[in-house]
């Protein structure tokens, strides 16, 4: 299908193939986007060009969204290769491990609160205030969130916070960028086995509860995520802005599992 043909999307969040962004990236090429892709570091560089090439792109920018300079020289050199583009997915998160153990009130520090609000959740704006003019009208933006933004899930701890931050983002982007025909959403995914999630104590514990718990009976995948983030970027999806959709399987609608 060629749901996304002639749209332009820049992709953020490759850290490995099996990173949640990779998934998408093969979604939306398979819908035919042309796609362009950012990397933190240069310990990603060579791995996201081979990614990217099989992706049919050349267009690979360093990026560290901890950096405002960083993101708006990778949107100016971005302009080099396209003036203007379709919208971007954010893919990024990180909080220093340690605050993903244990009790929250005891482990949680100002440092970790921070660090953790400003990569998962500030970064998503700063990318659309430093490209919004470089967006075309029908542009959509798109970032990835978990329940742990509405629900406390043990050893999820500060992340939850900085996630319900990032879903209040979607929120206020999506009403501010709408008049100039941008839709803004977030995708909240089941848990999945990706470097990020590694860093999470008791995460296969917390697969394997899944497993059982979840209405579909199984996890969800990157290609399940990859194809929702591949609607919601296109204009099958023109109607949708500052929503938050869940692809966990049904697992947010349970409570107790037989
Ligand atoms: O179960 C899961 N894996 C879920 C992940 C369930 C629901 C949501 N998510 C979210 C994550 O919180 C994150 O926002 O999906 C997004 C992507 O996560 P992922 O695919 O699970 O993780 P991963 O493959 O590790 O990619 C995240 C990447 C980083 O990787 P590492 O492993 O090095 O932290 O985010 C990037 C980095 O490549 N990243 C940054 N990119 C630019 N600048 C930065 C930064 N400062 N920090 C992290």
């Amino acid at each position: 299908m060629n749901f996304l043909a002639n749209k332009r999307i820049l992709i953020t969040g490759i850290a490995s193939k099996l990173s949640i962004a990779y998934g998408i990236a093969q979604a939306m090429r398979n819908a035919k986007a042309d796609l362009a892709f950012t990397y933190q570091n240069n310990k990603f560089k060579s791995r996201v060009e081979e990614y990217a090439a099989q992706f049919d792109s050349s267009i690979v920018l360093l990026c560290d969204v901890a950096e405002d300079k960083s993101i708006d020289t990778m949107f100016k050199k971005l302009k080099d290769y396209w003036p203007k583009f379709d919208g971007f997915v954010h893919s990024i998160g990180f909080v220093p491990k340690e605050q993903l153990d244990g009790d929250y009130v005891n482990v949680v520090t100002r440092d970790g609160f921070k660090i953790a609000h400003d990569i998962s959740s500030y970064s998503f704006v700063a990318m659309a205030k430093s490209c919004r003019n470089m967006l075309n009208q029908d542009a959509s933006l798109l970032t990835l969130s978990y329940l742990g933004a509405e629900r406390a899930i043990h050893n999820y701890n500060v992340m939850g916070l900085a996630k319900a931050s990032l879903e209040a983002n979607v929120r206020y982007m999506a009403n501010a960028m709408g008049p100039n025909g941008i839709r803004v959403n977030g995708i909240s995914a089941g848990p999945i086995r990706t470097l990020a999630a590694s860093g999470i104590k008791n995460f296969r514990k917390m697969l394997a509860y899944c497993q059982v718990a979840t209405p579909i009976r199984r996890t969800v995948t990157i290609e399940d995520v990859g194809k929702a983030a591949a609607f919601l970027c296109s204009s099958l999806a023109s109607g949708i802005s500052g929503e938050i959709l869940h692809v966990d399987g049904g697992f947010n609608i349970t409570v107790m599992h037989e």
